[in-house]
């Protein structure tokens, strides 16, 4: 059985790379759309590349149905192998291949290739579904003149979409129409796009600074062009900013954007045509929460970047996929961090980026599946759209910003797209370009030191101590970094580690920076560059014992472990001029009692301390600080991270601790949360920009803590007041934060409000979605979460067949809500497997997503670990597991 599966996904290895041996100059495709059989014709202008030894054109091919094959007309015999078209040898150098086949788009429950969602038939190609069209050199490096022609029921499907500018369009019989696009870039087929639908769109047409016009369109169903001004919106910023901060300009006449309801993922940059998950397209005040708002300001961003990042500079193959995704998603960040405007929503923005990477990279580079941020092999490449080559990858990117400084950093993506325009690349590439453009930088002069970020996986740990000497007046940083082994690297070789720092006197002001050797001190502010596995810094004229603040920044992907008493982080927290620093002292102050208190026996009381408890109400009163600062100060460090940083972690434990440390916050911050709410209601009209969202969310975060100290101790006023809230809210935002309110505390008026909260949004699926969210998020008490699950798989409304549904509920428990899925008696594994396995059959893509919850099973204390991987022995044991979940369950077991 093994050796069956491992037939079926074969282990591909970067080393084994070699350029294709032909070339697919340009094709032409025609459609005949329809949704139970679509027929595919595609003419290839096909080259063999004479400089190597002849070989079989090999094509690509998965779940067609082959009508018939030509070669410059004539009929050639071929042959399937593993998979492939194959054609022994052509005689010419260059010749015309013609294709015909069909497909079955209502039946492609995958969502890769030609699908049908909704009422529309719409394409998914990255990385390998173009070869579920038809067949082709479906690998990045062929890059390949597409025009297309698409035929369909014009009633159907009004809307004939296709990459690049429209040629032709008319009448055909029957009540069939037709349109005829060209894109006159050469792409990988990853980019290429369709969309047959009923849609309407949201146009505009904005002059790019060189003065040419360009046409961007929103398409969406109809009844949902109220929903999508903010994506526009975000598009023309986009273009307006990449313009400016790059010098990269739009270079299509066209740019469309389609909302998909049925998306595996959060969206896709195809050349000209990006298709959108609906919830990255569709808001407006009443339906999307400001935390939507900010979604499709980054993701519209982020795709649209990728038209330089990914589509005029491409992957050369799919090892390089953080080549463009770990770009981009710099680029997204730094986006959205200009968009947020003042230094301080800079600060915010910084901090939910590292913890989106803290939570989720760190410990994927823990477990099973840590893979370098350039991977070195993979079965199913879909497994590896992964935070460690997006999030992490971008991290690469930002050091490399780090070293070479903003300007350097734009000068070498001027180089980079000199040299490599219109080409396939590497990471090695754009690296060089990077040095290349800045030969005096640290960048450079380390180079092949630097790139072992792309080669080697795991998270380095960084301990850093600092001795003050009172007779010389000066202070000795010494750093010292360890990487631990990850799957395939036993021994890992030092890397390279910004590290931005301040230091500040105890009573928090900043000391000037002079390192021994240094004529005067420049600044109080600056990076340190470690390049080996132990380094010493001296600063020179220190007077007093000092507070370091490390890693100002987040400087570098790695844990920092700097030895700082709880005191030096009070001194941190309540005077550290890096935002981010701030945050972390705070955080770490809640990590240390929660790490305390799990040490303790169970039965002691876990009490809160009066310094920690007065720092935080300092922090919550700062009239000087932001409200959205304020509540992620507030916010204690996730069960998710903590569970990551912990050893053999008990979650229902962790879980008890941290909600019984969040009612102590509760009640001892009483009067100042409900000074915090009044204090925070924003009362202009609805807009999602960094002040308002702020507000919005320190007030929500208020009200949940009065809510839930009323529960506790049945005081009927918040709830009541929470409910009208809810009623009267003008927003979606206060409106969901109350109902969140009201549902995490168990509050008995929760149940109303999901029954109004349903019956008011049914007819839209994307708040529906936040439905059947906040109730399997919620906190669990007593198994009632998990419970209130199990019911709403019942749910007329749910259906796994519809990927944010399914993410709602299942993805929730598992992914997000360790205390409802670690239990006892083992039920929410048994709920896992179950779900993995039926999730399987039908979109792998999305089951192998899934299975990934129990990665880090191997941490957990017992009876859990055993429970957990007796689930994932049972799911192993399927014998037709795809290749995608089988990678991963085979991986985990291992
Ligand atoms: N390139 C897209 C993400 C994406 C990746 C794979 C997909 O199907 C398997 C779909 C989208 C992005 O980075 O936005
Ligand atoms: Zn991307």
């Amino acid at each position: 059985m093994m050796l069956l599966r491992e037939a079926l996904a074969p282990m591909v290895r970067r080393q084994d790379y070699s350029a294709p041996a032909y070339r697919i100059r340009a094709v032409e495709l025609t459609f005949d759309l329809d949704a139970a059989k679509t027929i595919v014709g595609s003419r290839l202008s096909v080259e063999r590349d004479t400089a190597l030894p002849v070989q079989p054109l090999r094509l690509d091919g998965e779940d067609l149905n082959l009508l018939r094959v030509l070669v410059d007309g004539q009929s050639v015999s071929f042959r399937h192998e593993n998979g492939q078209l194959v054609i022994d040898a052509p005689a010419a150098e260059a010749f015309t291949l013609e294709i015909r086949n069909t497909i079955a788009p209502e039946k492609n429950t995958q969502l890769s290739g030609l699908y049908a969602s909704g009422s529309g038939l719409f394409t998914q190609c990255e990385a390998e579904g173009f070869r579920r069209i038809t067949y082709f050199l479906d690998r990045p490096d062929v890059m390949t003149v597409f025009t297309v022609t698409l035929r369909a029921d014009k009633k159907k499907y009004p809307v004939l979409l296709s990459n690049g500018n429209l040629l032709e369009q008319g009448e055909l019989a029957n009540g069939k129409h037709f349109a005829k696009w060209h894109d006159p870039f050469p792409k990988p087929a990853y980019l290429f796009a369709v969309v047959a639908a009923d849609l309407v769109a949201r146009e505009q047409r904005v002059l790019s600074r060189s003065g040419k016009e360009h046409l961007l369109q929103v398409y969406v169903k109809r009844g949902d062009l109220d929903k999508t001004e903010h994506a526009m919106n975000s598009l023309i910023a986009s273009m307006v900013w990449d313009e400016a901060r790059f010098g990269l300009a739009l270079d299509l006449e066209r740019f469309m954007i389609v909302a998909v309801p049925d998306f595996n993922m959060g969206a896709m940059e195809n050349k000209g045509l990006n298709l959108f998950n609906t919830k990255f397209v569709l808001a407006n005040a009443a339906t999307a929460t400001d935390v939507d708002f900010d979604g499709i300001e980054s993701v519209v961003a982020h795709e649209y970047f990728h038209n330089w990042t990914g589509n005029r500079v491409t992957c050369r193959d799919w090892f390089q996929l953080s080549l463009k995704e770990g770009l981009t998603v710099f680029r997204d960040q730094e986006f959205s961090m200009d968009m947020a405007g003042s230094p301080s929503a800079r600060g915010v923005r910084r901090i939910g980026d590292v913890r989106v990477l803290r939570e989720r990279q760190f410990p994927e580079d823990a477990g099973p599946m840590a893979h370098p941020v350039r991977p070195d092999a993979y079965q199913a490449i879909d497994n590896f759209y992964t935070a460690t080559v997006y999030e992490k990858g971008s991290e690469v990117v930002r050091m490399m910003h780090t070293l070479v400084g903003r300007e350097g950093f734009a000068a070498g993506m001027k180089l980079y797209f000199a040299r490599h325009d219109g080409q396939a690349v590497t990471c090695d590439d754009f690296a060089q370009a990077m040095a290349d453009a800045n030969p005096d930088s640290a960048l450079a002069a380390n180079l092949e030191l630097f790139k072992r970020w792309y080669a080697q996986a795991g998270t380095p740990r960084l301990q850093a101590r600092g001795v003050w000497d009172a007779e010389a007046r000066t202070w000795t940083l010494t750093l010292a970094q360890h990487n631990p082994p990850s799957p395939g690297q036993a021994d890992k070789l030092p890397q390279l580690i910004p590290v931005a720092l301040g230091l500040l006197k105890r009573d928090g002001t900043a000391l000037p920076l002079q390192l021994a050797g240094e004529a005067e001190a420049g600044g109080t502010e600056r990076v340190l560059v470690m390049t080996e596995a132990t380094q010493s810094f001296t600063f020179v004229n220190v007077d007093a014992e000092v507070v370091p603040s490390l890693l100002r920044g987040f400087s570098a992907p790695v844990v920092l472990d700097d030895g700082l008493s709880d005191a030096d982080l009070l001194v941190l927290l309540a005077h550290d001029t890096d935002a981010f620093n701030r945050w972390e002292a705070g955080q770490r102050l809640a990590a240390n009692r929660i790490r305390a208190a799990l040490a303790a026996p169970v039965e002691a009381p876990v009490v809160l301390d009066d310094a920690f408890i007065a720092a935080m109400r300092a922090l919550l009163r700062d009239a000087s600080l932001d409200a959205a600062f304020k509540e992620l100060v507030l916010t204690l460090p996730s069960e998710i991270y903590l569970a990551d940083q912990i050893e053999g972690i008990d979650p229902q434990r962790l879980h008890a601790v941290r909600e019984s440390l969040i009612d102590q916050l509760a009640a001892a911050l009483h009067a100042d949360w409900a000074w915090a709410f009044e204090a925070h209601q924003v009362k202009v009209g609805y807009k999602p920009d960094a002040w308002q969202t702020g507000q919005r969310a320190l007030a929500n975060l208020a009200l949940a803590m009065l809510v839930r100290h009323a529960v506790a101790t049945g005081d009927p006023l918040w709830p009541g007041k929470a409910y009208q809230r809810f009623k009267d809210a003008s927003n979606m935002t206060d409106r969901l934060g109350a109902l969140e309110a009201l549902v995490n505390a168990h509050a008995e008026l929760a149940e109303p409000a999901l029954a109004r909260f349903h019956a008011q949004f049914k007819g839209e699926a994307l708040v529906l979605d936040k439905w059947f969210m906040l109730q399997a998020r919620a906190p669990e008490r007593d198994g009632r979460v998990f419970a209130r699950i199990q019911q709403l798989l019942q749910h007329p409304d749910f259906t796994l067949g519809n990927p944010n549904r399914a993410r709602a509920l299942l993805f929730s428990l598992t992914h997000f809500n360790p205390a409802a899925f670690h239990r006892l008696d083992a039920a929410g594994y048994a709920f896992w497997a179950d779900k993995v396995l039926a999730l399987d059959t039908a979109n792998p893509q999305l089951a192998s997503r899934y299975a990934r919850a129990l990665d880090r099973w191997r941490n957990l204390a017992e009876p859990y670990r055993s429970a957990a991987r007796e689930a994932i022995a049972r799911v192993a044991a399927k014998p037709d597991l795809s290749g995608d979940t089988h990678e991963i369950i085979q991986r985990a077991l291992a």
